[in-house]
């Protein structure tokens, strides 16, 4: 069999890669990165039910990698969080429920733990630019910038939100769509005194809204002095995500390209905020870089996959916001899905095309909801007024695997 040719090292491209590499299936991972360090500190993301899928796919060294990489191990202990979204104006919580089993893990730390015995099997530097279909309709090829050639079985994008794989796949309809809502972020360290407050509100992370304006505020751990080395020293630092975002409704509203002026409207967005919030904000150093994310979905629109020769998993099939923090579980379970397809397809027990069409189909019904969902839950959490027990930020997260 030629081997899958997987676009994109992210979290989705290797769980499947090493997915594969446990069923014997032949793969190559093709990653437009120049290596594994070109990026710097992403964010955290939390696993949660898509735990029980991963822990079938990866073996035990790769999950332990994965475990040690949580961004506060003490936590990851014994954690007594909750899933916490409060009022800004007064720090009540609105919503507070107990948690299931999370894994709040560093992506970047993550993406360097799934890289675990499969680094043969990546290719760096190799940005695709194209795909062909050659006349035997068990082939597929990649093209990339340097206009040479692979070829495989089965091309599977997994190269994120502004896939290329997506666009030969609907030409006509690859662009995400935008949400009307802006979003900035920043990375701050705080000494122990500086986060405590933050902290008593929840150990890893919460969010919330502020009534009068609509402002939505998340704070998220990145790294405690455990893990940074610091612990201590009587220099304790621990790292923080702060984000802010609002509906844009005026010009004003637009995000501004320099990262001082970024900055200050935070710190205007913040006024009225409860005095501990509205002091982290303010405590943000000038000259701190402001990152802009742009909000935008993909409703995992229905494609061709030609003989089963080409589909997409993970950001790819569906980009979502995260305001329900479940892109990438659902990327890791349609990773689980896929290894199942391929399998199938490997041991002769299925065609291609039958077993492509029924993981997509699967995909398809389960992440159309989930993008749908979450474009409610970007519009609530900026909205006070419609906030209650029904809201998508609420709705039940869990999906069942089979
Ligand atoms: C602030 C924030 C917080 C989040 N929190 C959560 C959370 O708590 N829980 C959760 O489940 N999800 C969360 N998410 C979503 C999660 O980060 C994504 O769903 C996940 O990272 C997607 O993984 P992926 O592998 O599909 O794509 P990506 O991680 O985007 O990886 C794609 C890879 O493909 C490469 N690539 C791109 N184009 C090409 C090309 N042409 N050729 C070759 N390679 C290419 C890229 O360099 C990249 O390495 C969050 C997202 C954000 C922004
Ligand atoms: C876990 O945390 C809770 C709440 O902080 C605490 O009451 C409990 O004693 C802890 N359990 C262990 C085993 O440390
Ligand atoms: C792939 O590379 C081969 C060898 O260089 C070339 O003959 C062929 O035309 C290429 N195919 C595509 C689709 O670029
Ligand atoms: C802000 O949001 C709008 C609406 O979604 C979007 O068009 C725009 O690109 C975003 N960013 C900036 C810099 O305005
Ligand atoms: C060893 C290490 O990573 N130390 C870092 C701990 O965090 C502080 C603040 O972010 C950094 O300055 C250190 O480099």
């Amino acid at each position: 069999m030629d081997p899958v040719l997987i676009v994109g090292a992210g979290i989705v491209g290797l769980t499947l890669g090493q997915s594969l590499k446990k069923q014997g299936i032949p793969f190559e991972i093709y990653e437009r990165d120049l290596n594994p360090e070109v990026r710097g500190q992403g964010w955290a993301i939390t696993i949660h039910w898509a735990l029980e899928s991963m822990f079938k796919m990866l073996d035990k060294s790769t999950l332990s990698r994965i475990q040690d990489v949580q961004v506060d191990p003490e936590v990851a202990r014994n954690d007594s969080g909750n899933f916490l979204f409060i009022n800004l104006e007064t720090g009540e919580p609105k919503f507070k429920i107990p948690p299931n089993v999370r894994w709040r893990v560093s992506r970047e730390k993550m993406r360097r733990a799934l890289m675990n015995g499969i680094e043969d099997h990546i290719h760096w530097g190799r940005r695709v630019t194209g795909l062909s279909l050659p006349k035997d309709t068990h082939q597929v090829q990649l093209v990339f910038e340097d206009q040479t050639n692979v070829t495989g079985s089965l091309v599977v994008g997994v190269e994120g939100s502004r896939s290329i794989v997506r666009q030969f796949l609907r030409p006509d309809a690859f662009d995400n769509q935008n949400l009307g809502i802006n979003f900035t972020g920043v990375a701050v360290d705080l000494t122990p005194e500086e986060i405590k407050p933050l902290r008593q509100m929840d150990p890893l992370l919460f969010q919330g809204c502020h009534p009068p304006t609509g402002a939505f505020f998340w704070f998220s751990m990145l790294e405690t002095p455990q893990v940074n080395g610091t612990a201590g020293t009587g220099a304790e630092r621990y790292r923080a995500q702060i984000c802010m975002s609002w509906p844009e409704k005026r010009p004003e509203d637009k995000v501004a390209s320099t990262d001082e002026a970024r900055l200050v409207n935070m710190k205007n967005r913040a006024q009225g905020f409860v005095p501990f919030l509205q002091d982290a904000v303010n405590r943000i150093p000038a000259g701190t870089p402001v990152t802009e994310i742009k909000l935008a979905d993909w409703e995992c629109l229905a494609w061709d996959n030609q003989g089963g020769r080409v589909t997409l998993a993970g950001d790819a099939a569906h980009a979502m916001t995260m305001y329900r923090g479940e892109a990438a579980n659902h990327g890791i379970l349609d990773a689980y899905r896929l290894m199942q397809a391929i399998e199938r397809i490997h041991s002769g027990s299925s065609n291609p095309s039958a077993a492509i069409n029924e993981y997509e189909n699967e995909m398809r019904d389960r992440t159309s909801r989930a993008v749908l969902l979450s474009r409610q839950a970007c519009k609530d959490a900026h909205d006070w007024s419609r906030l209650d027990e029904t809201s998508a930020i609420l709705t039940k997260r869990a999906v069942l695997a089979t």
